[in-house]
């Protein structure tokens, strides 16, 4: 799926929610416009009794322009027809924080250490994504694997973001206490 039409995208066969839950580093992100989370971004993917599936997240941002702290969020998921592809619907401990209701589709994961995530939310006439996110998890805060970089190379490919993602920087923020967070 190259044509970069957001309908034609290939999203992780099989996907094994069970598998994927636990921790995961982003170490990689393509931002959306009005970027939110900057680095220090962690998710805690959870399987609550019912069998849904939940987050919770932190990661270091910077808010009313100048106030940098440490935001907790939560996130709920609803399953859709295809397993791979959630709706995610997520919002901050605090109430400055931002709130949305978003796609979640895994790309790809090996479920032991990487997975590429997706998220368009708004796709443009033609079909194409007009704003949307990405984040590379890995299993280590350290990074990816080299044998996993080419595969995750390949899918920044498919999904028309080659060139677009930055590095997310691990650096203890948030776990150092500096969080102002209630
Ligand atoms: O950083 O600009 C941005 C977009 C991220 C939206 C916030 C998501 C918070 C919940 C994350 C759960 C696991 C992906």
């Amino acid at each position: 799926a190259q044509d970069c039409q957001v309908a034609n995208i290939n999203v992780m066969q099989n996907f094994d929610k069970t598998r994927y839950a636990g921790t995961w580093y982003a170490v990689g992100k393509k931002d959306p416009e009005g970027l939110f989370l900057l680095d220090n971004v962690v998710a805690q993917i959870n399987i609550e009794e019912d069998g849904k599936m939940s987050a919770t997240a932190q990661g270091r941002v910077i808010i009313l322009n100048n106030w940098e702290m440490c935001a907790h969020m939560f996130a709920t998921f609803e399953e859709t027809a295809d397993p791979a592809k959630f709706k995610m619907k997520y919002w901050g401990a605090a109430s400055y924080l931002q709130t949305g209701n978003d796609d979640h589709w895994v790309i790809d994961t090996d479920y032991d250490n990487y997975a590429v995530h997706y998220s368009c939310r708004l796709v443009d006439a033609d079909g194409t994504c007009l704003d949307g996110y990405s984040f590379i998890f890995s299993r280590h805060s350290t990074g990816l694997r080299p044998e996993d970089q080419p595969v995750v190379l390949q899918k920044k490919t498919d999904l028309c973001l080659l060139g677009k993602y930055r590095r997310v920087a691990h650096t203890g923020f948030c776990e150092s206490g500096t969080s102002l967070d209630p």
